[in-house]
């Protein structure tokens, strides 16, 4: 927390969030959704720290579920091939090369349903050779079981990244392979195996502000706030049922952002997908907005994402600073 900084009340974690209230944040005049965002932003963060995160894909493709917005999925004709499980040696050297160039945290997902037992051991091998060289690990790999999960977070594993990428009502035109509850079983698996939470979702699938402040409050009211928190924006992929989607307007974009923050006030808010289309300007306004992590490199699973060094132009120009490190000292 930001030493200098009392507390907001309205920064204070709540779990008790009404869906309308969570609603009422979306429909507050722009400029003052972002100043209050701003403020809750302060009192537990240094604003002016982006966390960086390392992304590897490392088992692409041949996914039997049928996410309507994913390249992975075996239902849809897209352009991903699939690949075998990575070996633990690659996924090690890519680790080592975000390290260096400043990521504070690697995520390593696989475009799988569940995790079977018979892929635990080379994915266990994976965490704790990421963990060794000293990152914050994270991996998303579909559903696990109880121990599953107590076996990942003995292997090193620090955050468990599973999205409920909508709100309930508006789940079942996403998704039909597994429930919302599926999901819910899975993050109390990660929670009760002492692992951190990072869990969102994704704007421009065709869903309402209803259906954005839907996802909000449901993570709002979870046991324990996720500890990390993706805002996707859609990257929509030829061949999928939302690959026609109509993009989602940025300022509405930013309001996502903001109402996480307020929401979730001490979790760490990124801007997932979908940086590859968005303008400096409104990145800016989602970090002025509490938005205080992104991924980076030039790949996000599949699709695109800026690269270094946009990223490190983009950081220079608002005078921000990866997470982890110091602070220049004034000449
Ligand atoms: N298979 C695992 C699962 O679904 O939990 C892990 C990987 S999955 C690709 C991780 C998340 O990426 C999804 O839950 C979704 O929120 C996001 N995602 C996938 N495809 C996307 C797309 N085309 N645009 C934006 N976000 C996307
Ligand atoms: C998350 O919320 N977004 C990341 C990560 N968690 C695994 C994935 C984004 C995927 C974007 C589409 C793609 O590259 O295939
Ligand atoms: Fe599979 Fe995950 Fe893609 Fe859904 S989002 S199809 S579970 S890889």
């Amino acid at each position: 927390m930001n030493a200098h900084v009392k507390p907001l009340d309205a920064a204070q974690p709540r779990h008790d969030w009404t869906l309308d209230e969570v609603e009422a944040l979306f429909e507050l005049p722009f400029t003052e959704l972002v100043f209050r965002a701003a403020e809750v932003h302060r009192a537990w963060f240094d604003a002016t720290e982006l966390q960086l995160s390392q992304l590897l894909s490392v088992k692409t493709g041949g996914c039997p579920e049928n996410c309507g917005y994913c390249s992975q999925s075996q239902h849809f004709k897209t352009a991903t091939r699939a690949s075998k499980l990575m070996e633990a040696d690659t996924v090690l050297a890519a680790a080592r090369e975000a390290k260096a160039a400043g990521a504070q945290r690697s995520c390593m997902g696989a475009a799988w349903r569940d995790l079977k037992d018979r892929d635990l051991p080379k994915v266990a091998a994976m965490i704790s050779g990421v963990k060794a060289l000293g990152l914050e690990t994270c991996a998303t790999l579909g559903m696990l079981t109880p121990d599953q999960a107590v076996s990942l977070k003995a292997a090193g594993l620090d955050y468990y990244n599973h999205n409920l990428d909508t709100g309930p009502d508006y789940y079942d035109k996403v998704v039909t392979t597994r429930t919302y509850q599926d999901r819910l079983d899975t993050l109390a698996a990660v929670r009760d195996a002492g692992m951190s939470t990072c869990c969102g979702g994704i704007v421009g699938m065709g869903e309402t502000r209803r259906d954005r402040a839907g996802l909000l409050h449901q993570l709002a009211t979870l046991p324990a706030h996720p500890e990390s928190l993706p805002i996707n924006d859609l990257m929509p992929i030829a061949g999928t049922p939302l690959g026609d989607s109509t993009p989602v307007d940025g300022l509405e974009f930013v309001r996502m952002i903001a109402v996480a923050r307020l929401v979730c006030p001490k979790a760490m808010v990124r801007i997932a997908a979908g940086r590859e289309h968005m303008s400096k300007e409104l990145q800016a306004l989602c970090f002025l907005a509490g938005a205080n992590s992104i991924f980076v490199g030039a790949r996000l699973l599949t699709t695109d994402n800026p690269g270094r060094s946009a990223d490190d132009a983009l950081l220079a120009d608002l005078k921000m600073r990866p997470m982890g490190q110091k602070a220049a000292q004034p000449a």
